[in-house]
């Protein structure tokens, strides 16, 4: 169901493309639209996305969010949400984020997937994204809500492309087929001290979980996760807030870590 008109949808995604790119903050969009449904959300950051596309971006992955308990209870919201990662949200390795471009940003430690063949719902499930991925890796994503205080319902940040901001991946790649994803201890350092602590099964119960429901999610939209994705599953613990200076690093089982500097 959609009760949006094409020009609302794209005013909408300018206004929140507009608060992205200048890191100024507004109100939840269901402020002024209380009707908005789910689908008229993805509508809007569909729309942002080929806003980026249209100027030359390119989608370097996508995004599963709220997927932990953890996080869901955070954001106070019940269900996952899906987004896009475009190229000029990566961020390598050990490297630096400047926070005077962002509003109030956030990191998450998340397990990566990469896809060696294409994933399309309905009906994935663990089995069929493990036997597509080709490997997994540390991720660190920062999310940066264009919400005031971060406080938002779940068509708001579906529109709000989720809250993407950076992210990084690092470490080593491990092949689902010597790991279990379950029981992989997620460590999250910021300056040295360990600030939040999970295990892949807080993602769901198996971060391919995530990946599943992003496939299912594409797949009732007619659309796949085309081969050689990488897809970040979501955050494993609550986020944490930083500020200049921090430092943070994730640290995966058996995948070594991934780290940002903040300037
Ligand atoms: C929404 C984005 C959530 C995750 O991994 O849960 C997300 C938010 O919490 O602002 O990326
Ligand atoms: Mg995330």
């Amino acid at each position: 169901m959609s009760a949006l008109d094409l020009a609302t949808v794209a005013r909408l995604a300018e206004h929140l493309e507009d608060c992205e790119l200048h890191a100024r903050d507004t109100v939840k969009i269901t402020d002024g639209h209380p009707g908005l449904t789910l689908d008229d959300a993805y509508r809007v950051q569909e729309e942002i996305r080929r806003r980026k596309v249209e100027r030359g971006a390119r989608v370097v992955g996508l995004k599963a969010g709220l997927t932990s308990h953890a996080k869901m209870k955070q954001m106070n919201v019940t269900s996952p949400v899906f987004g896009f990662l475009a190229d000029a949200f990566a961020v390598p390795d050990g490297g630096e984020v400047k926070v005077a471009e962002l509003i109030h940003p956030k990191v998450e430690p998340e397990i990566a997937f990469v896809t060696r063949a294409p994933l399309r719902g309905p009906g994935c499930h663990v089995a069929s994204v493990l036997a597509a991925t080709d490997f997994v890796v540390a991720g660190l994503e920062l999310i940066d809500s264009r919400y005031r205080d971060f406080k938002f319902d779940l068509p708001s940040v579906v529109a709000d492309n989720c809250s993407s901001s950076r992210f990084a991946v690092g470490g080593r790649m491990g092949r689902p087929g010597d790991l279990d994803l379950r029981t992989l201890g997620v460590v999250l350092e910021k300056n040295g001290e360990t600030v939040a602590l999970a295990a892949g099964a807080a993602v769901l119960g198996h971060p391919a979980a995530a990946v599943a429901a992003l496939a299912n999610h594409l797949g009732a939209r007619g659309q796949e996760i085309p081969a050689g994705t990488l897809i970040l599953s979501g955050g494993v613990t609550e986020a944490i807030p930083v500020k200049p200076g921090d430092h943070v690093a994730v640290h995966v089982q058996h995948l070594g870590a991934v780290s940002l500097r903040f300037v």
